[in-house]
């Protein structure tokens, strides 16, 4: 006979702007549904198809549940269950003698395998603080979109996400919402029935911009170039708010200069569209009262990611679309939150702190930092890399050198996982995490403006434990002292956020336990009257620390590193731009091992323009061979328009080990790096293509 079935309240760990809140079914222990919270307002109710399968992910048969060393070669991924005792004394031994004599020789990484800021960003921080260990630059994903905003706005803000419903016109920019940002694409369609237009800005025909009115195909890595095309439109044209640019921001004048010299045909020259199509979009954005823009992580993949989303994010300061709380613009809200960060991560541990940082490994060149031999301006070799939240084998660019550096016998690899990843195979100890749905966390979002609580519907799956949990015990058998690496779950979420911030008035943990969910208090429209927070207080058009650093203080377009015009001799060799940005079904690489998923997704696809599919004899279904000079994949080609002729699209992210050939997208990305905030160049990628 079953128990009776319960709800447990939970929130979607994923990275994703929606940060969903979550009813779970326990039966007998198991987690048996998870669905969408009907009371809370950003969820309203529905989860996307991958994480309605989340239970089946959590007692998938291949969870980890046992702490493992290995017992064949690197990457062979043959291991063999230990205890956790074992475990934490051989982490611990390895760990102490690296530490007395290079610390920084340890190198820790992680992402956002969970947004929770105690699974995420605490005790692990801490410990490797305490230790002196290298630390990580987590720039793989929003890094120059951070940097640009931080520049522009001061910090990441945005116009408030419910309000998209009822603007009139929104630009969706560099951004798949119906893949990635499922509950942005309801109040788009919301906006789309009271009679608004959409406008998709995106290289390729995505599942999204087949539903907007217009799509308009740039070239990858030309958005700032449209963004000054078109204002150079809106000043010809005066439409701008003259009391709003007076007021609230700084450097007009510079700008309208940058502006001169992008007339619309020179923009539409170089990002591959229509003169027509700039001077029209210009006029419709400047003629609209609530204009919004839903800005992506799309659009800041490449070399000049951060001038663009400068260049964009200027738009909405120069009309005074800011007024209206459904005109404006949002990439991230993150910045709205008073998460504590030094409470939670602690940098005080850092020995010589502040006076001495130890040397930052930025993730993005993860592959050159463990095939480096080490010298006196790189530092030591790296000894120890310990892995959490994070897939580097298959999500990290340049992924032959990643794989490589993985592979060095003389490398102690520590993976805490749920599954063995394809940088699992190569750990020498291999320790199981719990999922969400077996460990307390709290959680911001850069979707929307709540923060939320997760508390544990069911106990760890087999032998798992949270993250916090395994560097304590890592900590522990290091003999270290310090009381910090030893707080409580609780403890640490009750400290995660600045309670006496007027966004939080008159909220505290106990309430956020009890409630579920906190709405911050915001205005309706936040930068209505200003308020940003530069130095100035103003939007900087013009960025006087920028030019403090040296850097252009106005927004430009800079070519891709890998384009006709970036590099043209690299261009005839390899003249395909290769994009490779999310598939509906996976959340990176996450789910791809979940069976019902993966078979939706079928197999690695690139789709390719008919012309160049016709000048390179392929046709639609062939096997097809993507490379350059880092590597090469496989993948069945769709011949489609989907792509725009010159643009090759290979959805991701694979794992190597459950694709045919065993390779992924990232076998041909590059470790190059973004103009602001060190960000990855996912999208800036030149390859030629050949059938099999
Ligand atoms: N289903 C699903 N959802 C996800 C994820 C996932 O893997 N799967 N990943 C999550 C994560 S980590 C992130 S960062 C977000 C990513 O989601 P988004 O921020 O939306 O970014 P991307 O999906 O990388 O790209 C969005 C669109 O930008 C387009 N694009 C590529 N290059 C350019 C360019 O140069 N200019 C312009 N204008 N457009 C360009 C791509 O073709 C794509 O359709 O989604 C999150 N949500
Ligand atoms: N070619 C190409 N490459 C890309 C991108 C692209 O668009 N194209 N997108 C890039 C972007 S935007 C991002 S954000 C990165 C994402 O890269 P990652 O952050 O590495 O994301 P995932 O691949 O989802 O891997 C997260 C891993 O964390 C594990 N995990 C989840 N929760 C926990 C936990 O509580 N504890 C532990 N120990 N582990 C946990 C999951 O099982 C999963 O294997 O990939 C980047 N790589
Ligand atoms: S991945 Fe995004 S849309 Fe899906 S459940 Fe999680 S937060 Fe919601
Ligand atoms: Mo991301």
């Amino acid at each position: 006979m079953n128990a009776p079935a319960e709800f447990a309240r939970a929130v979607c760990p994923h990275d994703c702007p929606d940060t969903c809140a979550m009813r779970v079914t326990v039966e007998n222990g198991k987690a048996v549904r998870v669905t969408g919270d009907p009371d809370h307002p950003p969820t309203q109710g529905v989860l996307c198809t991958k994480v309605s399968r989340y239970a089946e992910r959590v007692h998938h048969p291949q969870r980890l549940t046992t702490p493992m060393k290995r017992v064949g070669r690197k990457g062979e991924g043959r291991f063999e269950p230990i205890s956790w005792d074992e475990a934490f004394r051989l982490a611990g031994e390895r760990l102490s003698e690296i530490a007395e004599r290079a610390p920084e020789a340890i190198v820790p990484y992680s992402y956002a395998g969970t947004m929770g800021l105690v699974q995420g960003d605490s005790i692990a921080q801490r410990f490797f603080h305490k230790l002196g260990a290298s630390q990580l630059e987590r720039t793989i994903c929003a890094a120059a979109g951070a940097a640009g905003l931080k520049y522009t706005y001061g910090a990441s803000l945005g116009m408030l996400t419910e309000f998209y419903e009822e603007s009139e016109l929104i630009l969706i920019w560099g951004s798949n919402p119906i893949a990635s940002n499922l509950h942005f694409w309801t109040r788009a369609q919301e906006a789309k029935r009271r009679g608004a237009r959409l406008v998709a800005i995106d290289p390729y025909r995505s599942l999204t911009a087949e539903k907007c009115h217009q799509h308009i195909a740039l070239k990858p890595g030309t958005d700032a170039a449209l963004a000054l095309g078109m204002m150079n439109v809106l000043i010809r044209e005066n439409l701008l708010d003259r009391e709003y640019i007076d007021a609230h921001t700084l450097g007009f004048d510079e700008l309208a200069g940058r502006a001169a010299t992008y007339p619309p045909a020179r923009a539409a020259q170089i990002c591959g569209i229509e003169e027509q199509v700039i001077v029209d979009l210009a006029l419709l954005y400047g003629r609209t009262r609530k204009a919004a823009i839903r800005l992506n992580y799309g659009m800041q993949r490449v070399r000049g990611g951060g001038n663009a989303v400068r260049a964009v994010a200027s738009l909405p300061s120069l009309t005074g679309a800011w007024r209206d709380r459904a005109g404006g613009l949002l990439l991230s809200s993150s910045g709205w939150t008073p998460a504590n960060s030094h409470a939670l991560e602690r940098p005080d541990l850092i020995p010589g702190w502040p006076h001495k940082q130890p040397r930052l490994i930025n993730m993005n060149a993860i592959g050159d930092a463990l095939t480096h031999p080490g010298d006196a301006q790189f530092g030591p070799k790296v000894e120890a890399i310990v892995v959490y939240n994070s897939n580097p084998v298959a999500v990290a660019p340049d992924s032959e050198k990643v794989a490589a550096g993985f592979a060095r016998d003389d490398l102690f690899t520590i993976v805490l996982e749920h599954f063995q990843t394809d940088t699992a195979d190569y750990a020498d100890l291999l320790l199981p995490a719990t999922t969400q749905l077996e460990h307390l966390d709290v959680h911001k979002s850069y979707g929307h403006t709540h923060v939320m609580v997760n508390l544990p519907a069911i106990a760890p799956v087999g032998d798992a434990r949270p993250n916090t949990e395994i560097f304590r015990g890592i900590a522990r058998a290091m003999g270290l002292e310090e009381p910090a690496l030893y707080e409580s779950d609780e403890t640490v979420a009750a400290g995660a956020f600045r309670w006496d911030d007027a966004t939080l008035k008159g909220s505290d943990w106990e309430s956020l336990k009890t409630a579920g969910w906190i709405k911050l208090n915001l205005p309706d429209a936040p930068l209505a009257d200003g308020a940003f927070r530069t130095p100035s207080g103003k939007c900087e058009f013009f960025s006087a620390r920028l030019a403090q650093q040296g850097l252009d203080p106005l927004p430009d377009y800079l070519p891709p590193y890998e384009s006709a015009d970036g590099a043209p001799e690299l261009a005839a060799r390899y003249p395909l731009a290769m994009i490779s940005p999310p598939s509906r079904n996976f959340l990176n690489s996450t789910f791809v091992n979940v069976e019902s998923l993966r078979s939706t997704e079928g197999e690695p696809h690139l789709d390719i323009h008919p012309s160049d599919a016709l000048r390179r004899d392929v046709h639609d279904g062939d096997l097809v061979r993507i490379f350059n000079d880092r590597g090469s994949m496989q993948a069945r080609a769709r011949v489609t328009e989907r792509a725009r002729e010159g643009l090759v699209v290979g959805l991701s992210i694979w794992w190597k080990k459950l694709a045919p050939d065993g390779r992924n997208a990232n076998q041909v990305t590059s470790q190059a790096l973004t103009d602001l905030g060190g960000s990855a160049t996912f999208y800036d990628c030149l390859v030629e293509v050949e059938r099999v």
